[in-house]
């Protein structure tokens, strides 16, 4: 297992549209098991795919709280087949988009399929943290950051914010 570099905004690589796995193969599992330790290491709760620079779609991630038991959770070519008009606002971060956080409104409730970590099929309905995060992930599968729901004005800040941050960490490091 590896852990891999993050991509951070503005980096033009986060708005491409990932692409469908063909084969859930020993290839997948080993990206997936590098992605969970990145998600453990950044430490985020879901990560996907093209957040490491590989455009397939895919997520990893683990809901478990400080004091349980990890619950690692795989996602192949996961789909939203329905959701419910009741919005459920959440502050979101991204893992993308470091130190910046927003309140975002989304479907409190969602149907997912998706295939596992062995490529079985799985039908289930996603509520609460769990629904804010799938779609969160799920997002990145098409391109979109969490910010990209906010005013431009937000968008621009958090981009500016980012890339402040960015530059002195780095100026920090050079010391
Ligand atoms: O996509 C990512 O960068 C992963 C996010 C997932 C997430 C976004 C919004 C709301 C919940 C989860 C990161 O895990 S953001 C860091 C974080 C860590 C713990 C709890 C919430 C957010
Ligand atoms: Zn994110």
């Amino acid at each position: 297992m590896a852990i891999r570099d993050i991509l951070i905004v503005p980096n033009p690589q986060l708005k491409q549209v990932s692409k469908p796995v063909e084969r859930v193969d020993d290839e997948t599992r080993a990206l997936m098991d590098d992605m969970l330790e990145t998600m453990y290491d950044a430490p985020g709760i879901g990560l996907a795919a093209i957040q490491v620079g590989i455009p397939l779609r895919i997520i990893v991630m683990d809901l478990a709280g400080k004091d349980e038991d990890p619950a690692p959770q795989f996602f192949v070519n996961p789909q939203i087949l329905e959701d419910v008009e009741d919005l459920l606002p959440w502050e979101e971060g991204c893992l993308s988009v470091p130190d910046y956080y927003e309140e975002v409104e989304r479907p409190r409730r969602v149907k997912i399929r998706y295939l596992d970590y062995d490529g079985k099929e799985v039908i289930e309905w996603a509520e609460e943290l769990y629904a804010v995060c799938i779609q969160h992930e799920m997002d990145h599968l098409n391109g979109v950051l969490f910010i990209d729901h906010l005013s431009r004005l937000k968008r621009q800040r958090a981009i500016r914010k980012v890339q402040k941050t960015v530059r002195e960490k780095a100026l920090d490091a050079a010391e």
